[in-house]
């Protein structure tokens, strides 16, 4: 039985899973859930994640939500490539950098892209230029990590930069909106600020298989 992945267009959550299953050369099958018809919220998904959220993975009866879990799993089960290090120290630092973003660029990011992608809150500008500034801190700290360094753990690609990757892509994209200019978040051009963050959104972006993992509704 194939692996069957249930997602949403536009989902960081679901973009790492997808990430994963592409640079694994995994072959699944592609549940798209549309948020705007609620089917992620319809009774047959439910069974799979009361929470009613994406992604969820279905191998044979196992099923699974929490992208992150979802990536261990994967890497438990097909070795190669190796996504959470070959040594006990990359082991240690993928970790870290992982829950280093789920605690921090995750949380503040958040706090800007929610308001400007549904429009609640967008008038507490204060707010959200606090939480920008709390993510340019963060992007400033990754972008002296990857200072000299193609990834960030190790020599090649972890699952430290796969579940990073689709924040930063989902934050930038906020960062592009009409809603978010008068907000000055100073995020834009990547280039300028974070020249090593866009290097590396340009390497992941050239990987094999990456054009299959866009959100279909960003094109
Ligand atoms: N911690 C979860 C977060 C999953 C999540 O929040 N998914 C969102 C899409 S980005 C969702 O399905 N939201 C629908 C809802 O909450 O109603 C993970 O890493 O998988």
């Amino acid at each position: 039985m194939a692996l069957e992945l249930y997602w949403g267009s536009g989902s960081p959550f679901a973009w790492r899973v997808m990430l994963m299953l592409e640079l694994k050369g995994l072959a699944y099958q592609s549940t798209l859930l549309e948020f705007s018809k609620g089917d992620h919220k319809a009774a047959r998904f439910l069974k799979l994640n009361p929470r009613g959220k994406v992604p969820v993975l279905k191998d044979d009866d196992f099923v699974l939500n929490e992208s992150l879990a979802i990536m261990a799993y994967l890497d438990k089960k097909y070795a190669e490539p190796p996504m959470f290090g070959t040594s006990p120290q990359e082991a240690g630092l993928i970790w870290r950098a992982m829950m280093e973003t789920e605690a921090y660029l995750l949380n503040f990011g958040d706090k800007v892209i929610r308001p400007v992608f549904f429009g609640k809150g967008l008038d507490e500008t204060e707010k959200i230029q606090e939480a920008a500034e709390a993510v340019r801190q963060e992007l400033k700290r990754i972008d002296r990590e990857l200072s000299g360094s193609t990834w960030l753990v190790g020599k090649q690609i972890s699952a430290a930069d796969i579940s990073l990757f689709p924040l930063v892509q989902t934050v930038l994209r906020a960062a592009g909106k009409d809603a978010a200019k008068p907000l000055k978040l100073e995020l834009l051009p990547l280039a300028d600020s974070f020249p090593n963050v866009s290097t590396w959104v340009k390497r992941i972006e050239a990987l094999p298989g990456y054009e299959r993992t866009y959100p279909p509704h960003w094109r």
